[in-house]
Parts: C-alpha cells; structure tokens; sequence
C-alpha cells in the first residue's frame, strides 16, 4: 500500500516537472538541418500534417500521413509524416488546424548539451571522492567507498587479515558496486568514441577537477575508471570480478554506506574484458602519460595469459552475497577472446593474438555486456587496423548484415525505429544505443545515408519518438524521468535526479515485481515498449548503469559532430 501511495505522489509530482504530450511522437531535442525528421502519430482520419513556423504562424510545409501501419512492440495503429524538409527553426505540427506536437526544434547543435551531460555524469558516478559543488553542482555531495581496505568474500578462503586497497572507479549503476565486465564495454565505448572524434574532442571541457591538465577531459574521466580497474588485477595476472558490499545496500548516499566491502573470484570473462580496454587504453594515453600507457599493455598481456591459462572460469554468485553478477545465461568465453585479441593485436602486432583470432568465428549480432564480439568486428572491419585483406572483408560483411537488418526496420516498421524484438530485455534502452552505433559504423564504411538515418531513428527513440512520449534521459526533454533507481537520486534530498542519465527502459521482464519492491504490475503482456514505470523500485527498467550512459554519449556526441561537419572516422 505505501508503495502504491508514493507512486501516486510521484506521479503527480513527476507531472509537475512535465509539460503535456501533444500526441505526435519525436525527438524533444529536436534535429540537426540535414538530420532524417520523422513524426510519427495515433491513426486518424487525415491525409496531411501542416508544420507551422513558430515565429510567423505560418504554416511552412505539408507532408502527407503514410497509411496506418501496427507496430508489433506496442499494439498501437500509427501513421508517419517525414518533415525532413525543416531547415534551422522552431515549429509545431498540426492535423485538421489542431496542434498535435510539441515545439521542433531545427538546429545543428540540438544534442550539444544532451552528450556532454551524458558524459559528465561519469563524473557523478565516482567512487572514494567528494563531488565538490565547483564540478557538481546542487548533486555536491561527501566521498563514499574509499576502497583502501577491500577484503576477499568469501574471508574465509584468503590468509587472516587479506585485504587489498582498491580506490576510485565508477559506481555501475544505482546501487555502489564496481565491476570490471561492465566496465569493459564501457570504457571502450567512450575511448571509441575519443579515437573517432579525436579533434573534436580535444578541447571539450567537463568541469572535472582534472580540466586544467594537458589530457583532454574524457580522457581524464575515464581514467578514473581505469585507475581503478588496474587495482583489480592480482600479481598473477588474473582480475578479481566485482568490487561490492556482500548485499546491496538501502537507498542512502554513498557516505553512509559503510559496510565491509569485497573482492571476489578471478574470472576468464574479467581478464579478458580488462585485457581488451588496457590495450586500447594503451594505444590513447600514450601522448599524454607514457608510463601509464606501458603499465596498462604489460597488464593487458599478463591478463590474457593468465586467462589462457584459465580458460573457463566463470563467475559464481558466493554463498550469501546478493549483489550483481554480470554472468549470462549459458556463457561462452570466445566473445571475449576474441575482443582481447583484437585489441592486443592492434596494439602489439603479435601472431600469437592473431591465432586467437582466426580461431574464433563472428556473427551479426550487436554488442552487449554478455557478448563483445561486435567490438572485435567494428576493429577486424576499420582497414586502417591493418588486418589481412580477407578478415576484414569478412567483418565488413558481417556488419553490413546485421547494419542492413536495422535499416530495413528504419525505412519499413510503423514507428520507422531499428528494434529487434529480441532487444525488449533488461537495459532495453542500452540495445537500442548500440544499434545506432551499429548503424553509425556501417555509415563510416558506405557513406550510405540510410545508415546515419537509422542512427537518428535510434536516438529519436530515446529522446521521446516511442510509444511513452518520453524521453528516457533524466533532465533532457519535455517529458522525463523524474524516480530513477539511482541511490544518489534518492537520497540526496534534490527534487531532481542526477542530469543525464540514461534509464534501463521497457520490456516485460518484470524482475522488480514483488511484495515490498515494485507493487504495481507496470508489464503490458505482449506490448514490451510500453512495459516501463518511473519509479525507484523498478530497477529492471529505471536503473541507470555506466553500459547504458555509453552508448548514448558515443551516439548522441556523434551525431553532434557529424551535423556540426565533423569527418567521418
Ligand atoms: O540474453 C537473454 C536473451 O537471450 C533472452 O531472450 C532475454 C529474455 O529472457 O533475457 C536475456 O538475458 C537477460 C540479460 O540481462 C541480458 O539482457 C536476463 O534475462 C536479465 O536478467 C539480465 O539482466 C541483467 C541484470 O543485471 C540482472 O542480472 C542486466 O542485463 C544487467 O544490466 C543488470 O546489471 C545490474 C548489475 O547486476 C548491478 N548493478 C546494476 C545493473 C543494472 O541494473
Ligand atoms: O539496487 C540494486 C540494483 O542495482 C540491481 O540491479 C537489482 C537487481 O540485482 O537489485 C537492486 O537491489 C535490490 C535487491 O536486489 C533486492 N532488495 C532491494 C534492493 C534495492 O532495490
């Protein structure tokens, strides 16, 4: 009953914080002047949709409905209306002379503000420091986790007294772990991110404590992460899986959460994912710290040898520890070989990584925490890497597949959105991140504007073109969420949540269901796009996590830079 009662307040206090959906689903950021600008609406007797100069009134262009189309995800009968035509403006739509949008924005800087947030709450996720209110802001808050005495779980395996010192590194997500396998993926997103956009990012200031240093502010946030993921690795090479109380914590701020703190087992999985972001970290830092680019490729080969001595040592949740896992179901260890490889290969050009290689197949399938191989085929496929002519044929095939497969659904599903339905899963959102850098991917191989279109697609998702009307980035946005499952957010006493962060999103998982957490059943059998609560007890699909922020910097920043007439990588 109380959960019920708070989801009512909230509800109607989060609608205070909102302005009233018109109807039409887009992008509430807007769009870059050459961006693909799709409105999609509910079925109506209509032929046209007028797009009205904000300014004048007058109506500047009329574009035609499609024929109503059911989208799968969400049962619903919509139509399209492409107003690409838009140049730089601010404009409303209208259908038989009622206003059916929010205002459109037309303007090339529309995600400036949207990435560099998205981004900056890295900054916010930092583990054993205070947040000033210089860098921070209203979310200043004390430090939490000084990780300087980090003990084994369970104790009893490791010598009397064994502890290790193991500060900094980024919160995961809304609870206060530290885990190298989400770290992975993380981290090489954002360094990607920097390799593909490396002028443009030079100069980009955070506000961090570090701006002042020569080493370019991304660089700077995540070496926080790194610092802290080099402190995971033993002596033989091996690295520990999750730093983390043995249960989750209650929803207090980091500085109250004082409960003992462990590492647990070495896993082939941790090894390798921290092996593969060494190595590229490598390649990055070594203009700006040579001696921390020679400490992070030494690390990355002794991980990999350790986990070619430790093939298959997989995670297994210890006995009275409930906290996460980052383990899928019926895991395989290739992906991540074959991640490492690559990266050690591109760095050391050593045959014996290139075994590793050619002795693991890639398929078409979109990068995740639980499978990384797509990482290794956006490498494999970039000819500037210097693989053999016919491996990267063969990637660039494979990611052409699974870039087309997303372009179809772009030009031809009822929304006009790059969404498998096998995407509708815990971290829904994150997915779809990662097809629009699929899709960007396939854009710098083809310069085939499809591609970027999809990307756009995907991106217009989040930002409010779904069936919700909302966008599912905290603080961005005309409708946002206002409750995430974010322990800072919580407890901090600040009516808004942490800016920038991207929630889990829809799906019909429902794992937070239960008496004494979600009480309200906010699943839609059969309609995964519109199975999504704003509330903190719904951690399945309003968490936010370092995985899922990623991808929305890289895709979001990207888009940025392209409308802003950046080269393509
Ligand atoms: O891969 C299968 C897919 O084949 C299947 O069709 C689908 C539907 O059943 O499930 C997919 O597996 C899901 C997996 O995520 C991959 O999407 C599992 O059901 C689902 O339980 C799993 O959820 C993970 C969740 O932890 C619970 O383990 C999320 O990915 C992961 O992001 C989340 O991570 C947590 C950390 O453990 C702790 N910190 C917060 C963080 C975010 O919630
Ligand atoms: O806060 C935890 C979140 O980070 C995890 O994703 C989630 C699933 O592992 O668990 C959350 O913690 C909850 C715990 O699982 C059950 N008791 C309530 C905790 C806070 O919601």
């Amino acid at each position: 009953m109380r959960h019920l009662i708070t989801l009512i307040i909230m509800a109607t206090l989060a609608n205070a914080q909102t302005t009233k959906s018109f109807g039409a689903k887009i992008n509430q950021l807007g769009y870059g002047e050459q961006a693909k600008k799709i409105l999609v609406y509910r079925d109506i007797d209509a032929q046209a949709v007028e797009f009205r100069d904000l300014a004048s009134g007058k109506a500047v262009l009329t574009a035609p409905l499609s024929a109503p189309a059911a989208w799968e995800h969400s049962g619903e009968m919509v139509r399209k209306a492409d107003f690409s035509a838009l140049k730089k403006g601010l404009y409303a739509a209208y259908i038989n002379g009622a206003r059916i949008s929010d205002n459109i924005v037309v303007q090339n800087n529309a995600y400036e503000g949207l990435f560099k947030s998205a981004l900056k709450w890295f900054y916010y996720q930092r583990a054993s420091t205070a947040l000033s209110p210089e860098f921070a802001g209203k979310w200043a808050r004390a430090a939490g986790h000084p990780d300087t005495s980090v003990y084994y779980y369970p104790e009893s395996d490791m010598p009397e007294g064994w502890k290790i010192s193991s500060p900094k590194g980024w919160y995961d997500a809304g609870d206060y772990g530290k885990y190298i396998v989400n770290s992975g993926i993380s981290v090489f997103t954002i360094l990607e991110f920097y390799e593909h956009f490396e002028k443009e990012l030079q100069k980009l200031t955070l506000n961090i404590p570090e701006s002042k240093s020569k080493t370019p502010d991304i660089l700077e946030e995540v070496r926080w992460n790194l610092d802290w993921m080099l402190t995971m690795q033993d002596s033989d090479g091996g690295v520990y899986h999750k730093l983390t109380t043995a249960r989750f914590c209650g929803h207090i701020m980091p500085d109250m959460d004082t409960a003992k703190r462990y590492v647990v087992m070495k896993t082939t999985p941790a090894a390798l994912d921290f092996a593969a972001v060494m190595a590229q970290a490598s390649r990055i830092y070594k203009p700006f710290d040579a001696k921390f680019s020679q400490r992070a490729l030494a690390a990355a080969e002794k991980a990999f040898e350790w986990a070619s001595k430790n093939p298959f040592v997989l995670f297994k949740q210890p006995e009275g520890m409930n906290t996460g896992g980052y383990h899928p179901n019926g895991e395989t260890v290739k992906d991540e070989f074959l991640w490492a490889a690559t990266e050690l290969y591109i760095s050391t050009k050593k045959k014996v990584y290139m075994q590793t290689i050619d002795s693991i197949p890639f398929g078409p399938h979109a990068p995740w925490w639980g499978d990384v191989s797509f990482l290794a085929v956006y490498r494999l496929a970039d000819s500037k890497n210097g693989f053999n002519k016919n491996l990267t044929k063969a990637a660039q095939d494979t990611l052409l597949v699974l870039a087309n497969n997303l372009s179809e659904l772009t030009k031809n599903s009822a929304y006009g959105l790059p969404i498998f339905k096998e995407n509708w899963v815990w971290g829904s959102n994150s997915a779809i991140a990662n097809n629009g850098l699929v899709l960007l991917h396939a854009y710098y191989l083809t310069k085939d504007k499809n591609y970027l279109d999809g990307a756009q697609r995907a991106l217009d998702y989040l930002l409010g073109a779904n069936p919700l009307d909302i966008s599912y980035v905290t603080g961005h946005g005309n409708r946002v969420p206002m409750d995430p499952h974010h322990r800072p957010s919580e407890a901090d006493g600040i009516f808004e949540p942490v800016p920038g962060m991207l929630v889990g999103g829809p799906h019909e998982g429902g794992q937070d269901i239960k008496p004494g957490n979600c009480e309200v059943n906010y699943v839609q059998k059969g309609k995964p796009a519109l199975s999504y609560i704003d509330h903190n007890c719904s951690y399945a699909s309003n968490e936010v996590a370092i995985n899922w922020n990623a991808p929305l910097v890289y895709l979001a920043g990207a888009l940025h830079f392209l409308n802003n007439g950046a080269k393509t990588p």
